[in-house]
Protein backbone atom coordinates (compact mmCIF):
# COMPACT_ATOMS: atom_id res chain seq x y z
CA UNK A 1 0.00 0.00 0.00
CA UNK A 2 1.42 3.45 -0.84
CA UNK A 3 1.59 6.22 1.53
CA UNK A 4 -1.51 7.99 0.03
CA UNK A 5 -3.69 5.00 0.75
CA UNK A 6 -2.67 4.49 3.99
CA UNK A 7 -3.15 8.05 4.93
CA UNK A 8 -6.70 7.16 3.83
CA UNK A 9 -7.21 4.74 5.91
CA UNK A 10 -5.96 6.51 8.81
CA UNK A 11 -8.48 9.26 7.97
CA UNK A 12 -11.16 7.05 7.99
CA UNK A 13 -10.04 4.87 11.01
CA UNK A 14 -9.82 8.49 12.90
CA UNK A 15 -13.43 8.99 11.76
CA UNK A 16 -15.00 5.82 13.16
CA UNK A 17 -14.53 3.62 10.29
CA UNK A 18 -13.67 0.17 12.42
CA UNK A 19 -12.81 -1.83 8.94
CA UNK A 20 -9.99 0.71 8.35
CA UNK A 21 -8.78 0.67 11.62
CA UNK A 22 -8.76 -3.49 11.47
CA UNK A 23 -6.84 -3.06 8.15
CA UNK A 24 -4.24 -1.02 9.39
CA UNK A 25 -4.07 -3.50 12.56
CA UNK A 26 -2.94 -6.17 10.23
CA UNK A 27 -0.33 -4.11 8.39
CA UNK A 28 0.98 -3.86 11.67
CA UNK A 29 0.79 -7.58 11.85
CA UNK A 30 3.27 -8.21 9.05
CA UNK A 31 5.90 -5.64 9.50
CA UNK A 32 8.79 -5.64 6.90
CA UNK A 33 11.45 -3.13 5.49
CA UNK A 34 8.85 -2.41 2.94
CA UNK A 35 6.05 -1.06 5.78
CA UNK A 36 8.17 -0.06 8.17
CA UNK A 37 7.30 3.79 7.65
CA UNK A 38 3.44 2.84 9.11
CA UNK A 39 4.58 2.60 12.33
CA UNK A 40 6.79 5.58 12.19
CA UNK A 41 3.53 7.73 10.60
CA UNK A 42 1.89 6.13 13.62
CA UNK A 43 4.14 6.82 16.33
CA UNK A 44 5.07 10.24 15.18
CA UNK A 45 1.24 10.96 15.74
CA UNK A 46 0.62 9.33 18.79
CA UNK A 47 0.37 11.57 22.19
CA UNK A 48 1.89 9.21 24.32
CA UNK A 49 -1.13 9.88 27.09
CA UNK A 50 -2.69 6.79 26.55
CA UNK A 51 -2.39 4.49 29.35
CA UNK A 52 -1.13 1.21 28.57
CA UNK A 53 -2.67 -1.54 30.84
CA UNK A 54 -1.16 -4.70 30.90
CA UNK A 55 -3.16 -7.43 32.52
CA UNK A 56 -1.78 -10.81 32.67
CA UNK A 57 -2.69 -14.27 35.14
CA UNK A 58 -3.13 -17.81 34.48
CA UNK A 59 -5.57 -19.05 32.02
CA UNK A 60 -8.80 -19.00 33.90
CA UNK A 61 -8.26 -16.54 36.34
CA UNK A 62 -11.05 -14.10 34.61
CA UNK A 63 -9.07 -11.33 32.80
CA UNK A 64 -11.40 -11.65 30.02
CA UNK A 65 -14.40 -11.05 32.37
CA UNK A 66 -12.90 -8.33 34.39
CA UNK A 67 -11.73 -6.41 31.13
CA UNK A 68 -15.46 -6.56 29.99
CA UNK A 69 -16.19 -4.56 32.95
CA UNK A 70 -13.33 -2.21 32.54
CA UNK A 71 -14.16 -1.40 29.57
CA UNK A 72 -17.82 -0.83 30.70
CA UNK A 73 -16.25 1.09 33.40
CA UNK A 74 -14.21 3.47 31.73
CA UNK A 75 -17.08 3.77 28.67
CA UNK A 76 -19.02 5.51 31.71
CA UNK A 77 -15.81 7.87 32.31
CA UNK A 78 -15.75 8.72 28.64
CA UNK A 79 -12.64 7.04 27.82
CA UNK A 80 -12.17 5.11 24.32
CA UNK A 81 -11.30 1.79 24.90
CA UNK A 82 -8.94 -0.38 22.60
CA UNK A 83 -7.99 -4.42 24.17
CA UNK A 84 -5.16 -6.40 22.74
CA UNK A 85 -6.14 -9.58 23.44
CA UNK A 86 -3.06 -12.24 23.03
CA UNK A 87 -4.16 -15.72 22.80
CA UNK A 88 -1.09 -18.05 23.51
CA UNK A 89 -3.38 -21.47 21.92
CA UNK A 90 -2.24 -23.08 19.10
CA UNK A 91 -4.88 -22.35 16.18
CA UNK A 92 -6.75 -26.00 18.00
CA UNK A 93 -7.76 -24.76 20.72
CA UNK A 94 -8.64 -21.42 19.40
CA UNK A 95 -11.90 -21.94 21.32
CA UNK A 96 -10.15 -19.17 23.77
CA UNK A 97 -10.42 -17.04 21.75
CA UNK A 98 -14.18 -17.65 20.89
CA UNK A 99 -15.02 -17.27 24.29
CA UNK A 100 -13.38 -13.68 24.48
CA UNK A 101 -14.80 -12.53 21.68
CA UNK A 102 -17.90 -14.04 23.44
CA UNK A 103 -17.51 -11.94 26.64
CA UNK A 104 -16.56 -9.18 25.07
CA UNK A 105 -19.26 -9.11 22.90
CA UNK A 106 -21.75 -6.23 24.71
CA UNK A 107 -19.03 -4.00 23.51
CA UNK A 108 -19.04 -4.88 19.81
CA UNK A 109 -21.52 -2.47 18.70
CA UNK A 110 -19.89 0.77 20.85
CA UNK A 111 -17.94 3.08 18.45
CA UNK A 112 -15.55 3.72 21.35
CA UNK A 113 -14.58 0.18 21.48
CA UNK A 114 -12.29 -1.96 19.92
CA UNK A 115 -10.95 -5.11 20.26
CA UNK A 116 -8.28 -7.06 18.38
CA UNK A 117 -7.07 -10.87 19.12
CA UNK A 118 -4.29 -11.82 18.01
CA UNK A 119 -2.95 -15.43 18.36
CA UNK A 120 0.88 -16.27 18.95
CA UNK A 121 1.36 -18.70 16.31
CA UNK A 122 2.63 -17.88 13.07
CA UNK A 123 4.58 -14.79 14.75
CA UNK A 124 7.42 -16.55 15.13
CA UNK A 125 8.73 -13.89 17.90
CA UNK A 126 7.45 -11.16 16.61
CA UNK A 127 4.24 -11.07 17.75
CA UNK A 128 5.69 -8.27 20.36
CA UNK A 129 6.70 -6.35 18.12
CA UNK A 130 3.06 -6.16 16.05
CA UNK A 131 1.53 -5.62 19.75
CA UNK A 132 3.94 -2.57 20.44
CA UNK A 133 3.21 -0.92 16.90
CA UNK A 134 -0.40 -1.89 17.27
CA UNK A 135 -0.54 0.30 20.73
CA UNK A 136 1.08 3.38 18.48
CA UNK A 137 -2.07 2.89 16.82
CA UNK A 138 -4.77 3.12 18.85
CA UNK A 139 -3.07 5.81 20.74
CA UNK A 140 -2.74 7.94 17.40
CA UNK A 141 -6.20 7.40 17.21
CA UNK A 142 -7.30 8.75 19.84
CA UNK A 143 -7.65 5.51 22.43
CA UNK A 144 -7.29 6.53 26.08
CA UNK A 145 -6.97 3.19 27.32
CA UNK A 146 -4.79 0.39 25.61
CA UNK A 147 -5.79 -2.94 27.28
CA UNK A 148 -3.53 -6.11 26.71
CA UNK A 149 -4.48 -9.19 27.81
CA UNK A 150 -1.66 -12.06 28.29
CA UNK A 151 -1.05 -14.96 30.24
CA UNK A 152 2.11 -14.16 30.74
CA UNK A 153 4.11 -17.21 29.79
CA UNK A 154 7.02 -17.00 27.01
CA UNK A 155 9.45 -14.28 25.84
CA UNK A 156 7.03 -12.31 23.50
CA UNK A 157 4.30 -11.61 26.63
CA UNK A 158 6.90 -10.79 29.20
CA UNK A 159 7.75 -8.34 26.49
CA UNK A 160 4.74 -6.85 26.00
CA UNK A 161 4.18 -6.64 29.42
CA UNK A 162 7.28 -4.91 30.65
CA UNK A 163 6.04 -2.26 27.79
CA UNK A 164 2.58 -1.39 29.68
CA UNK A 165 2.76 1.45 32.18
CA UNK A 166 0.39 -0.37 34.42
CA UNK A 167 0.54 -4.16 34.88
CA UNK A 168 -1.93 -5.62 36.59
CA UNK A 169 -1.94 -9.53 37.92
CA UNK A 170 -4.89 -11.53 37.95
CA UNK A 171 -5.32 -14.56 40.28
CA UNK A 172 -8.42 -16.43 42.05
CA UNK A 173 -8.89 -18.57 44.99
CA UNK A 174 -7.57 -22.06 45.11
CA UNK A 175 -4.59 -21.00 42.49
CA UNK A 176 -2.21 -20.52 45.28
CA UNK A 177 -0.33 -24.01 44.18
CA UNK A 178 -0.21 -22.26 40.71
CA UNK A 179 0.05 -19.06 41.63
CA UNK A 180 3.39 -20.33 42.81
CA UNK A 181 4.41 -22.15 40.27
CA UNK A 182 4.27 -18.85 37.99
CA UNK A 183 7.83 -17.17 37.79
CA UNK A 184 9.11 -14.78 40.33
CA UNK A 185 9.60 -12.51 37.86
CA UNK A 186 5.39 -12.44 37.31
CA UNK A 187 4.89 -12.65 40.82
CA UNK A 188 6.82 -9.13 41.05
CA UNK A 189 5.77 -7.43 38.54
CA UNK A 190 2.41 -6.05 39.47
CA UNK A 191 1.39 -2.57 39.92
CA UNK A 192 -1.94 -3.64 40.93
CA UNK A 193 -2.78 -7.50 42.25
CA UNK A 194 -6.68 -8.37 41.46
CA UNK A 195 -7.80 -11.83 43.58
CA UNK A 196 -10.42 -12.12 41.72
CA UNK A 197 -13.71 -14.44 42.11
CA UNK A 198 -13.88 -13.56 45.40
CA UNK A 199 -17.69 -14.76 45.14
CA UNK A 200 -16.23 -17.40 46.51
CA UNK A 201 -14.94 -18.61 49.64
CA UNK A 202 -11.73 -19.21 49.59
CA UNK A 203 -11.34 -15.81 48.62
CA UNK A 204 -9.93 -14.52 51.78
CA UNK A 205 -6.81 -16.59 51.76
CA UNK A 206 -5.62 -15.88 48.84
CA UNK A 207 -6.03 -12.22 49.35
CA UNK A 208 -3.68 -12.79 52.02
CA UNK A 209 -1.36 -14.65 49.78
CA UNK A 210 -1.61 -11.82 47.22
CA UNK A 211 -0.92 -9.05 49.57
CA UNK A 212 2.30 -10.76 51.57
CA UNK A 213 3.78 -11.16 47.22
CA UNK A 214 2.62 -7.42 46.54
CA UNK A 215 5.13 -6.50 49.59
CA UNK A 216 7.41 -8.94 48.65
CA UNK A 217 7.23 -7.10 44.54
CA UNK A 218 7.92 -4.02 46.69
CA UNK A 219 11.01 -4.93 47.93
CA UNK A 220 13.57 -3.72 45.81
CA UNK A 221 11.57 -1.85 43.56
CA UNK A 222 12.59 1.94 42.32
CA UNK A 223 10.34 4.63 43.10
CA UNK A 224 7.49 5.29 45.78
CA UNK A 225 4.81 3.30 44.28
CA UNK A 226 3.35 0.81 46.50
CA UNK A 227 1.43 -2.68 44.54
CA UNK A 228 -2.04 -2.83 45.63
CA UNK A 229 -4.43 -5.78 45.90
CA UNK A 230 -8.03 -5.47 44.87
CA UNK A 231 -10.86 -8.13 45.32
CA UNK A 232 -13.12 -8.54 42.86
CA UNK A 233 -16.06 -10.87 41.39
CA UNK A 234 -16.49 -9.87 37.49
CA UNK A 235 -19.43 -12.32 37.22
CA UNK A 236 -21.26 -10.34 40.41
CA UNK A 237 -19.63 -6.95 38.90
CA UNK A 238 -18.05 -6.73 42.64
CA UNK A 239 -14.66 -4.44 43.29
CA UNK A 240 -14.19 -3.17 39.74
CA UNK A 241 -15.11 0.51 41.32
CA UNK A 242 -12.17 0.21 43.48
CA UNK A 243 -10.22 -1.63 40.59
CA UNK A 244 -10.70 0.98 38.57
CA UNK A 245 -9.88 3.80 41.24
CA UNK A 246 -6.61 1.95 41.36
CA UNK A 247 -5.93 1.81 37.69
CA UNK A 248 -6.60 5.52 38.04
CA UNK A 249 -4.50 5.97 40.93
CA UNK A 250 -1.52 4.12 39.34
CA UNK A 251 -1.66 6.51 36.17
CA UNK A 252 -1.65 9.91 38.35
CA UNK A 253 1.33 8.64 40.38
CA UNK A 254 3.35 7.89 36.89
CA UNK A 255 2.34 11.12 35.55
CA UNK A 256 3.28 12.86 38.75
CA UNK A 257 6.78 11.23 39.32
CA UNK A 258 7.66 11.60 35.64
CA UNK A 259 7.49 7.86 34.78
CA UNK A 260 4.90 8.31 32.31
CA UNK A 261 6.77 10.28 29.65
CA UNK A 262 9.90 7.70 30.66
CA UNK A 263 7.85 4.34 29.68
CA UNK A 264 5.93 6.16 26.84
CA UNK A 265 9.94 6.89 25.92
CA UNK A 266 10.93 3.23 26.65
CA UNK A 267 8.10 1.49 25.22
CA UNK A 268 9.05 3.18 21.50
CA UNK A 269 12.60 2.62 22.04
CA UNK A 270 12.16 -0.83 21.97
CA UNK A 271 9.28 -0.84 19.18
CA UNK A 272 12.52 0.71 16.69
CA UNK A 273 14.73 -1.92 18.18
CA UNK A 274 11.94 -4.70 17.59
CA UNK A 275 11.34 -3.28 13.74
CA UNK A 276 15.58 -3.42 12.94
CA UNK A 277 15.69 -6.68 14.36
CA UNK A 278 12.46 -8.23 12.65
CA UNK A 279 14.42 -6.25 9.42
CA UNK A 280 17.98 -8.10 10.33
CA UNK A 281 16.56 -10.79 10.37
CA UNK A 282 14.30 -11.24 7.68
CA UNK A 283 17.08 -10.07 5.40
CA UNK A 284 19.34 -12.96 6.36
CA UNK A 285 16.88 -15.07 5.74
CA UNK A 286 16.55 -14.26 2.47
CA UNK A 287 20.11 -13.83 2.25
CA UNK A 288 20.49 -17.52 2.86
CA UNK A 289 17.47 -18.44 1.18
CA UNK A 290 19.70 -17.13 -1.90
CA UNK A 291 22.71 -18.95 -0.98
CA UNK A 292 23.73 -19.55 -4.69
CA UNK A 293 24.50 -16.13 -4.81
CA UNK A 294 28.56 -14.92 -4.92
CA UNK A 295 30.24 -14.14 -2.01
CA UNK A 296 30.05 -10.54 -3.96
CA UNK A 297 26.45 -10.43 -4.49
CA UNK A 298 25.64 -11.65 -0.49
CA UNK A 299 27.77 -8.85 0.54
CA UNK A 300 26.14 -6.59 -2.03
CA UNK A 301 23.13 -7.29 -0.58
CA UNK A 302 23.98 -6.61 3.16
CA UNK A 303 25.66 -3.47 2.47
CA UNK A 304 22.65 -2.38 0.66
CA UNK A 305 20.32 -3.50 3.70
CA UNK A 306 22.58 -2.05 5.84
CA UNK A 307 22.19 1.56 4.23
CA UNK A 308 18.47 1.18 4.13
CA UNK A 309 17.94 -0.02 7.87
CA UNK A 310 20.59 2.81 9.14
CA UNK A 311 18.35 5.02 7.27
CA UNK A 312 14.98 4.13 8.70
CA UNK A 313 16.65 4.08 12.51
CA UNK A 314 17.86 6.92 12.04
CA UNK A 315 14.72 8.58 10.85
CA UNK A 316 12.18 6.45 13.07
CA UNK A 317 14.76 7.27 16.19
CA UNK A 318 15.07 10.94 15.59
CA UNK A 319 10.75 11.11 15.23
CA UNK A 320 9.81 8.86 17.91
CA UNK A 321 12.95 10.40 20.85
CA UNK A 322 11.88 14.39 19.57
CA UNK A 323 7.98 13.06 20.03
CA UNK A 324 8.13 11.45 22.73
N1 LIG B 1 -17.28 -17.44 40.18
C1 LIG B 1 -16.67 -16.59 39.34
N2 LIG B 1 -16.37 -16.98 38.10
C2 LIG B 1 -15.74 -16.11 37.27
C3 LIG B 1 -15.41 -14.79 37.69
N3 LIG B 1 -14.79 -14.16 36.67
C4 LIG B 1 -14.73 -15.03 35.66
N4 LIG B 1 -15.31 -16.21 36.00
C5 LIG B 1 -15.45 -17.41 35.17
O1 LIG B 1 -14.16 -17.98 34.99
C6 LIG B 1 -14.03 -18.51 33.68
C7 LIG B 1 -12.81 -17.91 33.00
O2 LIG B 1 -13.01 -16.55 32.77
P1 LIG B 1 -12.19 -15.73 31.69
O3 LIG B 1 -12.61 -14.31 31.83
O4 LIG B 1 -12.30 -16.34 30.35
O5 LIG B 1 -10.70 -15.94 32.22
P2 LIG B 1 -9.30 -15.65 31.48
O6 LIG B 1 -8.84 -16.95 30.91
O7 LIG B 1 -8.38 -15.22 32.60
O8 LIG B 1 -9.51 -14.58 30.46
C8 LIG B 1 -15.33 -18.21 32.97
O9 LIG B 1 -16.14 -19.35 33.04
C9 LIG B 1 -15.92 -17.08 33.77
O10 LIG B 1 -17.33 -17.03 33.72
C10 LIG B 1 -15.79 -14.40 39.03
O11 LIG B 1 -15.54 -13.28 39.48
N5 LIG B 1 -16.40 -15.34 39.81
MG1 LIG C 1 -9.02 -14.52 28.40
Amino acid sequence: MDVGGFLGLVERARGGDRRALGRILTFLEDLSVSNAWMVEYLASNSSGKAQVIGITGIPGAGKSSLISRLIKAFRDKGYRVAVIAIDPTSPLSSGALLGDRLRMQDHATDPGVFIRSVTTAGFEGGLSLAALAMIEAFDALGYDKIIVETVGVGQDETTVMDAADTIIVVTMPGAGDDVQALKAGVLEIGDIYVVNKSDKPEASKTYEYMSFVAEKGDIGREGAWRPLVVKTSAVLGMGIRDLVEAVDKHLEYLVGSGDKAARTAKRRKLLIKLLAKKIVLDTLKKVYEEHDQSVGEVAKTLKGFYEESLELVRLAGRKLIEGS
